[in-house]
């Protein structure tokens, strides 16, 4: 009898880990971030100098600050276009954050990969290759912890997708972007994470290879924790003139999270919402909060406390919890109760017989 109630208060604790003790999923949601992808969408093609493109500036803009961050327009002229870069920071600190996550807005101006000659001077939609990346960036602004938004600064791009077309160069704003930043600045920023068409459906991730390698195996290793390691596949990829380019330039390391070998419908009028996925958008968004997350607790200051300060002024119940386990695992942690149960049982026992 003895020994059936011991086993009952054993299964009791067992089964009562503390959620916060256990739980380290990302609150990052696919959902939201998919609506940002539409919303996007519908306001048509967005290319460099549009009013399509002012009106997705204006709903990231106005998106961001109902969050609470401060956004930053930076203009510039390319061969006679205004272009304008987003900036986006958290306001309690200042702007010295040390990962730069970024996506370009802009969308390519003619399909000109279009199997059917007729569409090919068509302005695509551009719903992975363009408001994918912003769709995460968006809800990341939303999930990510208050606590460590200060660390990151989102970084929307234009006028990155017009390359070869009247003249045009690719990656024009992060070109723009990385040459106003004075030397102090570049030397605070540690990472620079780029997001390009990261929402398509049959999601695959080569490893791009002008890509820094260490933070290409941070991020893979984390994917790999996760069990995606179908979507952030251990195998090269190419060379992409992409918006990490720049930053890898002036000595930032930087990593470009592309689809590759780009998906069918790359630069043609079928890049169309119906090609993106929830899942694929909660993926990566989720890869990346654990990581701002993990960058955050490695360089916690020794005197605060990371757990009492973690919490989430829009939603403070789904904060992500952060436990002196952290990194552990719950299948680990309940491994090594049950062995200090057993202990803890024959122990008792053999107390019991003598
Ligand atoms: C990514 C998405 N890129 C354009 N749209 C960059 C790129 C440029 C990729 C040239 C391949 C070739
Ligand atoms: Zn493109």
């Amino acid at each position: 009898m003895r020994t059936l109630l011991l086993v009952l208060l054993i299964a009791s604790i067992l089964f009562h880990v503390p959620e916060t003790w256990t739980d380290s999923r990302p609150l990052f949601n696919g959902n939201e971030a998919y609506t940002h992808l539409v919303q996007q969408c519908k306001f048509g093609p967005r290319p460099p100098g549009s009013a399509n493109l002012n009106l997705c500036r204006d709903y990231i803009t106005n998106r961001l600050e109902a969050f609470g961050w401060n956004v930053v327009f930076q203009h510039f002229t390319y061969r006679g276009v205004r272009c304008v870069n987003l900036v986006a920071r958290w306001p309690l600190r200042g702007g010295d954050a040390s990962v730069l996550l970024g996506a370009h807005y802009d969308t390519r101006p003619k399909a000109d990969n279009d199997p059917n000659p007729t569409y090919r001077d068509r302005p695509i939609i551009g719903a992975n290759d363009g408001a994918s990346g912003v769709a995460i960036l968006m809800e990341l602004a939303r999930a990510l912890p208050t606590d460590v938004r200060s660390d990151v600064e989102l970084v929307f791009f234009d006028a990155e997708d017009s390359g070869m077309i009247n003249g045009w160069d690719w990656i024009v704003g992060s070109t723009h972007y990385v040459k106003q930043l004075s030397t102090e600045r570049m030397k605070e920023i540690r990472s620079m994470i780029l997001l390009d068409m990261v929402g398509g459906e049959d999601l695959r991730f080569s490893r791009e290879l002008y890509s820094s390698k260490t933070l290409q195996d941070k991020i893979w290793s984390i994917a790999h924790e996760m069990d995606y390691d179908h979507i952030f596949l251990d195998k090269p990829g190419a060379y992409i003139i992409d918006d990490h380019r720049p930053f890898l330039d002036v000595g930032i390391e930087s990593l470009d999270l592309i689809h590759y070998p780009m998906p069918w419908y790359w630069h043609t009028i079928e890049d169309t919402q119906d090609k993106c996925s929830r899942t694929s958008l909660e993926i990566v968004g989720g890869v990346l909060e654990m990581f701002i997350v993990g960058q955050a607790v490695d360089h916690i200051p020794k005197t605060t406390s990371s757990t009492s300060e973690r919490t989430n002024t829009n939603d403070t119940e789904n904060s992500p919890q952060l436990s002196p386990i952290h990194g552990l695992g719950p299948i680990m942690f309940q491994l090594l109760v049950a062995v200090a149960a057993c202990v803890f049982l024959a122990v008792f026992q053999a107390e019991a017989k003598r």
